[in-house]
């Protein structure tokens, strides 16, 4: 069987529904390999796009998403969403094309050493020498990026060897078993029960993790039965239903309000999924005067700031089954519940506002209007992301979707393309800035030629406002922010996508209405009203 042949029959092996990219010379054999499988090859106009829908796959099904490119240029421009992968703990499995083996010796075309490149931004990353060891390096890719923490892994597929033949004997695919994992360590779970029984005020920091495995009913129950209220990380957001009493908001600044007002309150912190890339520790516990349980499917990372009385490293929704099993029910957090009223009521004040041009809690108010509960939003970074962050209640699992330990611009479009693909059944809305959303433009021509509809609401303020808003505060002036945008509607127009502009507040509701009703992408195009970012701080 020829290489790329075999490389693809594990690919399918491995259950894998669309590979996103750009083909190149070098990746000719592979692309040929790929048009007879029962993939679905989708064609993006630019590799950072496609490496962010893989990125987006693996967030939103747990499975690997798979990205191919080219060498050289292919593989320089894919790294960004790699990188993004890496930092958010998406499993990606990442395929680049490479030079004949014969030349990567020496000075030669588009050579650069692609598997060097890729060492810090992947979990595991090799290149394949010889088709032998295709369905070994396949399996070995796909586990590793699934595994807990998950991320991503390259493979690189020089070109000579993708053309070679081998024997049939090596062409056996691996199955993909998954290993079950180790229940929690009793004594642990017997240290943590008894630490948040004497506890005075315990808090539960829920983070990426519970997400990523879906162990959101558990943490709810176990918060609500032993009324302990929880802070989410950004990505932790849909870890509790913003519903519940017991969510008192998400954290992600450095001066948040909970910071402030909650944190200094507790003795205990209960740590459930929190990667330390989510948040550092340094903001909650500046004075290294708190307890802390660590409770993930990994040991913890070291810092001076999280030092754990105990971990119990294990799956997480067990681990809470049974020390939920262990506790009896605490007394009533009254100060969370007021907490937790407190912004719903500013919520619903502030949202509401009429002002124009519009304030972003009032844009953000109304998608959540619009929006059930199990649709999703997407949000790229910048001042836009704070806000939906700190603003926007989340009421399910996986439906607010940004990145945060790379914090890339330019990570809305793909991904939110890639969400309405996998969920043609939800409503997609996309919220970006202007210089985000300008990242990634070019794939609104795959988003229109897939038919993928999504509403794109991009805050139009001409300029990067997030780093004029920090230098306003540091140096009462800023340098290096200021832009000028094409006309939007134009720009949706010359794409085949449609374009709106709002004009007055009160249209932004049903503006969306429409927008996610057609059958392309929308671009809501608003003027936005950024002067009271200092707000941010003030919400949960
Ligand atoms: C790829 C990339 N380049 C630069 C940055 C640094 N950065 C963070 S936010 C930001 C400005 C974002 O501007 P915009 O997309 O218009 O959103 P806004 O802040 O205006 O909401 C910049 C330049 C980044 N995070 N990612």
């Amino acid at each position: 069987m020829k290489a790329s042949d075999l490389l693809v029959k594990c690919l399918e092996n491995e259950g894998v529904e669309y590979v996103f990219g750009i083909p190149g010379e070098e990746t000719l054999d592979l692309m040929e390999s790929l048009r007879t499988s029962s993939i679905k090859f989708i064609i993006t106009r630019h590799e950072q796009a496609a490496a962010f829908m893989a990125d987006a796959y693996g967030r939103l099904t747990g499975k690997a998403g798979v990205c191919i490119a080219t060498l050289g240029p292919g593989a320089t421009n894919l790294l960004t969403g790699v990188a993004d992968a890496y930092l958010d703990a998406s499993p990606v499995v990442a395929i680049t094309g490479q030079a004949d083996l014969k030349r990567i010796h020496k000075e030669s075309h588009q050579y650069i050493n692609i598997v060097d490149m890729c060492e810090s931004v992947t979990k595991w990353n090799g290149r394949i020498e010889t088709p032998e060891v295709i369905p070994e390096m396949v399996r070995k890719a796909f586990k590793l990026a699934e595994m807990e923490k998950p991320g991503p892994t390259h493979l690189e597929l020089p070109e000579n060897v993708a053309a070679q033949n081998t024997h049939e004997m090596y062409a056996a695919m691996i199955p993909p078993i998954r290993a079950r994992r180790s229940s929690p360590d009793r004594q642990s779970l017997r240290k943590a029960a008894d630490l948040i029984e004497s506890a005075k005020f315990p808090i539960i920091l829920a983070g990426h993790g519970i997400v990523r495995k879906a162990a959101n009913a558990q943490l709810q129950e176990f918060a609500e039965l032993l009324c302990i209220p929880v802070v989410t990380t950004f990505m932790g957001k849909g870890a509790i239903s913003a519903k519940s009493p017991y969510c008192i908001g998400s954290l992600g600044l450095s001066n948040d309000r909970q910071i402030e007002e909650v944190f200094p309150l507790a003795d205990l912190i209960i740590a459930i999924g929190y990667g330390l890339v989510e948040y550092s520790p340094n903001n909650w516990n500046p004075k290294i005067d708190k307890q802390i349980i660590h409770i993930d499917f990994t040991s913890s990372e070291v810092d001076l700031h999280y030092v754990p009385e105990v971990e119990i490293v294990s799956d997480i929704r067990e681990s809470i089954e049974l020390l939920e099993g262990m506790l009896s029910t605490n007394k009533k957090s009254q100060c969370a519940i007021d907490l937790h009223a407190n912004f719903h009521d500013e919520f619903e004040r502030i949202g509401s506002g009429k002002s124009w041009p519009v304030r972003p809690p009032q844009v953000l108010y109304g998608i959540r209007k619009v929006l059930e509960d199990s649709d999703i939003l997407v949000s790229d970074v910048g001042t836009c992301k704070f806000w939906a962050a700190k603003f926007y209640p989340v009421y399910a699992n996986n439906t607010f979707i940004l990145s945060n330990g790379f914090a890339s611009m330019g990570f809305s479009l793909p991904t939110a393309m890639v969400a309405k693909l996998v969920y043609p059944d939800r409503k997609v809305v996309a919220l970006s800035g202007d210089g985000g959303f300008l990242m990634n433009l070019q794939d609104l021509e795959t988003a229109v030629r897939m038919k993928l509809n999504m509403a794109i609401v991009v805050f139009n303020d001409s300029c990067y406002n997030l780093i004029k808003w920090k230098s306003m505060k540091k140096f009462g002036t800023s340098y290096g922010v200021d832009f000028t945008n094409p006309d939007f509607l134009k720009v949706a127009e010359g794409f085949g996508a449609v374009g709106m502009r709002l004009k007055t507040a009160a249209d932004f509701e049903p503006m969306l209405r429409d927008a996610l009703t057609r059958d392309v992408p929308v671009i809501i195009d608003v003027p936005i009203d950024y002067s009271e970012n200092d707000l941010i701080y003030k919400f949960l």
